[in-house]
């Protein structure tokens, strides 16, 4: 028997099955970097949803972190959601399901679930319960060491078995029937003898659990139904002895007619106890969330290699096996505003990279295919989106033009900020005239939001946008926070100072630096803990020990960085790619 998981067509998980369109559905993310800041966010949401108007229906925005007081105020302000939280892109066993599940309800009968296996070609079958709960596992294996153990002749078997299952595997004629579903364990008797002998065989067993096969033999017939023995089985598609049916009413005792021969009607019986008689129930599931490494050693030793997958409540919803390691997993990815892997969510290299959209510079990154690759000098990763929309003609609603005008000021500092090219500031415009914003008053109402980093704790205000880099061999993480006036955060210094200490030791940077950019004066406060040597060679105006005022410094990315490489290049020699 088919069962439907979650309302999805159950589709057979094949084990000869490669990736094929039949799996579960494929699942684009747009992402941008860890530590996002508003640009990634809205350019996440912005694109994902250009796509889905484009036609990739399955397309989702998503986020590697959390999201900073400023992009949160800023999505609250024009009500909409933030995109789904990916901490990170480790493969789960769920990224490789099939859609849906081949299952057998508990109560089914055994000949039932066995059909099933040889019909969907599949080497285990995971066995549920009305719910689709995991129950246990029925696989090749569990079968023949089950009907050894339970079903052994020179023990007396006692074989489980309702009446309902046995009309049912035996597709039998029910003449009298009482019990129903009720599952009782019983044993099966041969009338093949003479009456006699028979009398005394049934004598010895207990009736009321004994299934009696016999053929036309109104003898044998009337003592068993006289005897209470659970049910009369006629074999051969032999009638009942006139007369009878009464008495077996009177007594309460089945009497069903096989349409096979007692050998067959004998073995089917055996096949008409409930699945559940013969499947593994020691086999573990594994859930859907579990990483892929987490699992390999329980695959490997599983039935098969072929584990059953569950969701959060213990449904059922499908089967991982070893092939599936070898299979794409069925996530795609779109990388917004970074391109740099040592800024990608964790685990990212594990999937096919469809698009990249982006203002960074370009990071070390191969692929093994062509991609869409657009990286434009401009100011924002909003801004190229926005020009997306508007290549391709597509409907820009007034959230999204809101949240990128929001991502291109944001980015450039309201168009303060070297990065600002004439684009940046036609596309604001553009922009703001649509929704009917004015450029000065929706920077100044985003930016006074900003005011709040101050009163944060050290962590999250170097965790907020912070970004790691790799230039001469070594790794470096510069962070950059926005305000309105550098004074609040100045007093915390010294806290701030030993945040960058700590991390640059938990990460064994070269460096880990703070970047405070006031949008006022329009200048930035350097913070740094790094390599003494390094350290003197900066500069920049020394404010305090670890403390360097950037005048006119405002861009991460096409000021500092650049200025910092230079420097590192100049103590430490010149790496061999640029
Ligand atoms: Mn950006």
């Amino acid at each position: 028997m088919r069962r439907l998981v979650n309302g999805r067509s159950a589709l057979a998980f094949r084990e000869d099955m490669a990736y094929d369109a039949t799996r579960m559905k494929r699942k684009t993310y747009v992402i941008g970097h860890r530590n996002p800041d508003t640009d990634s966010i809205v350019s996440a949401i912005a694109y994902a949803e250009l796509k889905r108007q484009k036609g990739l229906a399955e397309c989702h925005a998503a986020r590697a972190g959390k999201l900073t007081p400023q992009t949160e105020y800023i999505l609250d302000r024009f009500n909409i959601p933030p995109p789904e939280f990916v901490p990170d892109l480790v493969p789960k066993v769920g990224y490789f399901l099939s859609d849906g599940a081949v299952t057998a309800v508990e109560s089914e009968a055994l000949w039932d679930a066995l059909e099933t296996m040889e019909r969907e070609k599949v080497s285990i079958l995971p066995v549920v319960d009305v719910q689709g709960r995991y129950r246990a596992v029925l696989h090749h294996n569990a079968f023949a060491s089950n009907i050894t153990r339970k079903i052994n002749p020179h023990r007396k078997a006692i074989i489980p078995v309702s009446m309902d299952l046995l009309l049912k595997t035996l597709q039998a004629q029910p003449v009298v029937t009482f019990g129903g579903a009720e599952v009782a364990r019983s044993r099966i008797l041969v009338a093949g003898s003479s009456f006699e002998s028979f009398r005394q065989h049934l004598e010895n067993e207990i009736p009321a659990n004994a299934l009696v096969l016999t053929g036309d033999r109104e003898d044998i017939q009337r003592f068993s139904i006289e005897s209470g023995a659970r049910a009369v089985i006629i074999t051969n598609g032999m009638p009942l002895a006139k007369g009878l049916r009464e008495l077996a009413e009177a007594r309460r005792v089945t009497v069903m007619i096989s349409p096979y021969d007692t050998s067959s009607t004998a073995f089917l019986i055996l096949y008409s106890t409930p699945v559940m008689t013969m499947a593994d129930e020691a086999a573990k599931p594994v859930a859907a969330g579990s990483y892929v490494r987490a699992v390999r050693d329980q695959l490997a030793a599983a039935p098969s290699r072929c584990l059953p997958v569950v969701d959060d409540a213990g449904v059922v919803v499908g089967i991982f096996s070893e092939s599936d390691l070898i299979a794409e997993p069925n996530i795609d990815i779109i990388m917004v505003d970074h391109n740099e892997m040592g800024q990608a969510v964790e685990g990212l290299e594990n999937y096919r990279i469809l698009e990249i959209i982006d203002h960074h510079r370009l990071g070390n990154f191969s692929t093994r295919y062509p991609i869409t690759f657009i990286n434009r000098v401009v100011g924002a990763t909003a801004t190229i989106v926005a020009g997306m929309y508007i290549e391709q003609k597509a409907v820009l609603t007034p959230g999204v033009a809101a949240l990128l005008l929001a991502g291109i000021l944001t980015d450039t500092l309201m168009l303060r900020s070297s990065t600002a090219t004439e684009t940046d500031r036609e596309m604001a415009d553009y922009l703001a005239g649509l929704v009917n914003l004015d450029i000065e008053a929706f920077g100044r109402e985003i930016f006074s939001n900003a005011r709040k980093v101050a009163d944060l704790p050290v962590g999250e205000i170097i965790g907020m946008d912070s970004k790691a880099y790799a230039a001469c061999g070594q790794r470096f993480a510069v962070s950059q926070v926005e305000v309105s006036a550098t004074d609040d955060l100045l007093v915390r210094k010294g806290e701030l100072l030993t945040a960058l200490r700590q991390r640059r030791a938990e990460e064994s940077l070269y460096f880990a630096a703070l970047m405070i950019t006031d949008i006022t004066s329009l200048s930035s406060l350097l913070l740094i803990d790094g390599d003494e040597t390094f350290i003197k060679k900066i500069a920049f105006p020394q404010v305090d020990a670890g403390v360097f005022r950037c005048r006119d410094i405002l861009s991460r990315k096409k000021q500092l960085i650049p200025l910092l490489i230079e420097l590192m290049e100049t103590v430490l020699g010149v790496a061999d790619n640029r």
